[in-house]
């Protein structure tokens, strides 16, 4: 028995075209202009309506245990509500604690997404360092399907990676054929501004911005970028939030360094004033890092996603409800940090994206999907519409609209940071390999449904991660004679 979608008009990041789609198994197996049914077939009619390739979340944090408590979104209601917004895919993240074993923590992280709804895979953050780790970090790569190794910049006391750890790890992950991502903040200058914000009797959300301006990314974004590039490796920075940091990767691209950037929708349409809120508890639900940023970053932000600078969106799905934020009530470096948004990204970038022409449809998919399967290496397996890829698909009704709140969002979460937002154009199915797992608002996704997939190593011995920067530049100049 398959799954034939008729009648609708296919958007990959490359071309959009019409056609009909023939799923059997979990793979799409044909792409024609007229497919007939076979007995016992299901049948979608999608006329006039678009079909795109399920998204994919490269930054997601189901049930993460953070800050004293542990996120509210666990691997079945996170994924959930993912596939109700029409993503079929995350990325989360193994973060051992200091000192623990990697190969302990991957298989922590594995024990909980047993119960994913979507297909899922891991980055394993790098938080500390010794030889055991190198060692970790060749079995991840090489029997684990782990191409990518996290680095918190930010986090002092608790997950930061120092110069040190960025230095080995990223040389280990470019020999490996592996890539390097980073959240980067200045760690130091974080907990020296908290402790400034504090001894200013500054003890609310609004200090949480006031200590951690764009600057202290800016200089982790360039400091990462640098050792990248000494280091030859490429590197992936998530959560790009302001200029500075769009600026270093900017400079780093055109100087023809191998570097990648994230952005999250919250960091495109919120601004620093939510946390001058005097409600403190929705000050403090917006709390996450980096924080929004003053007004003119999110201009800069929708001008790099437009022009290539940054490659993905993401959301950091990483959420916590009132009671959990409010650890932080007399201290705003306690307020747990992270917001949800793994089920509205998909809507919010089609309606201030596409509706508004800054994103074509195909770039949309391009920045929801295809550019995340590349860049973590498994296009075309997922991330397009083709004839052996996965069948992981959403039918897209551009005029159909949706009121973005609490009261009926998916997530397991008291808040919504797009709160009463109107978008237009949803997803009205969603397929995960071949299974119809939601339907105009029913979610029938079964627990566990989700995949384990394991991303290919990058090879370590291409020409191009031979040289690094310095040595490209030295580099006899062969002319064209
Ligand atoms: O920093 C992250 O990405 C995790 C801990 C989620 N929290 C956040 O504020 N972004
Ligand atoms: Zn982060
Ligand atoms: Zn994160």
């Amino acid at each position: 028995m398959g799954l034939l979608i008729k009648n609708g008009k296919i958007v990959n990041a490359d071309m959009s075209f019409h056609g009909d789609i023939y799923c059997e198994g979990e793979k799409i197996v044909a792409i024609a202009d007229q497919i007939s049914a076979k007995e016992n077939d299901d049948v979608i009619d999608a006329e006039g309506c678009l079909i795109m390739p399920g998204g994919i979340d490269p930054h997601t944090h189901m049930e993460l245990p953070f800050m004293g408590t542990v996120a509210s979104d666990d691997f079945y209601s996170g994924t959930r509500a993912a596939l109700a917004g029409g993503t079929t895919t995350i990325i989360d993240f193994v973060i051992p604690n200091p000192q623990q074993d990697l190969m302990e923590a991957f298989q922590q992280w594995q024990e909980k997404a047993e119960k994913a709804a979507t297909d899922f895979s891991f980055h394993v953050a790098v938080t500390w360092w010794d030889d055991s780790v190198s060692e970790a970090m060749g079995i991840l790569a090489k029997e684990h399907g782990v191409n990518s190794f996290k680095h918190f910049m930010a986090y002092k006391n608790a997950i930061m990676a120092d110069d040190e750890v960025l230095v080995n790890s990223f040389k280990r992950a470019r020999d490996l054929g592996a890539i390097a991502t980073v959240h980067a903040e200045n760690g130091e200058l974080v907990f020296r501004l908290q402790q400034e914000m504090l001894e200013q009797g500054i003890t609310g959300p609004e200090g949480h911005p006031l200590s951690r301006p764009p600057e202290v990314e800016g200089e982790a974004a360039n400091r990462a970028i640098e050792i990248a590039n000494l280091m030859n490796v490429p590197i992936y920075l998530v959560h790009t939030s302001c200029q500075q940091a769009v600026d270093a990767i900017a400079r780093a691209r055109a100087n023809g360094q191998r570097v990648y950037g994230e952005v999250l929708p919250g960091h495109l349409l919120l601004d620093d004033s939510v946390y001058r809120d005097p409600d403190w508890s929705f000050a403090a639900a917006h709390v996450m890092s980096p924080p929004f940023r003053p007004k003119g970053h999110q201009q800069h932000l929708w001008k790099a996603l437009q022009a290539g600078t940054l490659q993905t969106t993401a959301t950091d799905h990483c959420c916590f409800c009132d009671p959990q934020k409010r650890n932080g009530e007399d201290d705003f470096t306690q307020i747990p940090n992270g917001t949800a948004g793994v089920e509205d990204r998909m809507h919010v970038m089609w309606h201030h994206g596409v509706n508004t022409g800054r994103l074509t449809e195909n770039e949309f998919v391009a920045v929801t999907s295809a550019n995340t399967a590349k860049i973590f290496n498994v296009y075309p397996r997922k991330g397009v519409i083709r004839v052996g890829s996965d069948a992981d698909l959403v039918i897209w009704d551009s005029e159909k609209t949706r009121t973005i709140s609490k009261q009926t969002h998916h997530q397991n979460v008291d808040f919504n940071i797009f709160e009463g937002m109107e978008v237009k154009g949803v997803n009205t199915h969603t397929i995960s390999r071949g299974d119809l797992v939601y339907k105009e608002g029913n979610i029938t996704a079964e627990r566990g449904r989700g995949k384990y997939i394991k991303r290919p190593l990058y090879s370590a011995d291409s020409k191009a991660l031979q040289l690094n920067s310095a040595q490209r530049k030295a580099s006899p100049v062969i002319r064209n004679t």
